[in-house]
């Protein structure tokens, strides 16, 4: 019998190679059948240690798989964590395909946390509590798997599947605004691809905080103050290639933009 638990560093290893060189690979989960979804979340988080001894900052969370429209469009119905890095913020409003495989882009909208969040009983009158500020982002996906086909095992060792994100320069307050019902459209180049609306992310993106600070919590982990949140995608993700345009207009939130390079 193969012993996975002592294995979980050598699997590390192979997936943060693929991470860096942005060579496709196979699924983990076809190759070591006995591994677990706790596995996978050690994995993530030792290939994030690597990260931070190679100098990085950990700069938030991401929760994805939060919307129908994304359970639907990779077959894996539950919601998933993953760690954000300081050198997966794109600061231009260009987005440089070195590095990445098969990017993808989504809508979504990003929580400022001033307040630690931690246990298992928070709720969404704690998360607005604990909110600085709302921001519209896009986040840019990229699995390391082939065909951009996983399960919920390999996505998870897999930081589910981040790479960079862009966030609006605007901070909105959180309660100016009614985030349930911000419509979003996301055009590429120059043409409607897709279209979604805030409640899209389980009923309002402020639950998505709620699952996020649960998860953390069966981990003894925590959402510290300064960190990011981003909610997972609202609409499904499309693919972009060299020279695409991707315009993200959220309805009386203004337009972020980003152009592949
Ligand atoms: C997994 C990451 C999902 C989201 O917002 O739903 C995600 C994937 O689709 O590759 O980021
Ligand atoms: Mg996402």
């Amino acid at each position: 019998m193969e012993n996975v638990s002592m294995n979980l560093n050598v699997i590390a290893n192979e997936i943060y190679r693929h991470q860096k060189s942005a060579v496709e690979m196979d699924k983990i989960s076809t190759r070591y059948p006995s591994i677990t979804i706790e596995d996978a979340y050690k994995i993530q988080e030792i290939n994030m240690e690597k990260e931070l001894q190679d100098g990085d900052q950990f700069v938030g969370w991401k929760m994805g798989l939060t919307s129908f429209a994304k359970q639907q469009s990779v077959g894996v119905k539950q919601p998933i964590y993953g760690r954000l890095l300081k050198s997966m913020v794109i600061s231009n409003e260009e987005l440089s395909l070195d590095g990445l495989i098969h990017p993808r882009v989504e809508p979504e909208l990003a929580f400022l946390i001033n307040k630690k969040l931690e246990g298992n009983h928070v709720t969404e009158q704690d998360v607005w509590l604990a909110t600085e500020g709302i921001m519209t982002a896009i986040e840019v996906i990229d699995s390391r798997y082939k065909d951009f086909s996983f399960n919920l095992i390999d996505v998870v060792a897999d930081n589910a599947s981040s790479a960079k994100f862009f966030l609006s320069e605007q901070i909105y307050e959180p309660n100016k605004f009614q985030w349930e019902k911000a419509k979003v459209l996301m055009k590429l180049n120059g043409k409607a691809v897709q279209e979604g609306i805030g409640s899209a992310v389980m009923g309002n993106p402020a639950r998505s905080v709620v699952e996020l600070v649960k998860m953390l919590h069966s981990s003894g982990l925590s959402i510290e103050p300064g960190m990011i949140v981003l909610t997972g995608g609202i609409t499904e993700a499309i693919h972009v290639s060299h020279g695409d345009s991707i315009e993200v207009e959220f309805v009386e939130l203004g337009e972020i933009d980003l152009t592949v390079i």
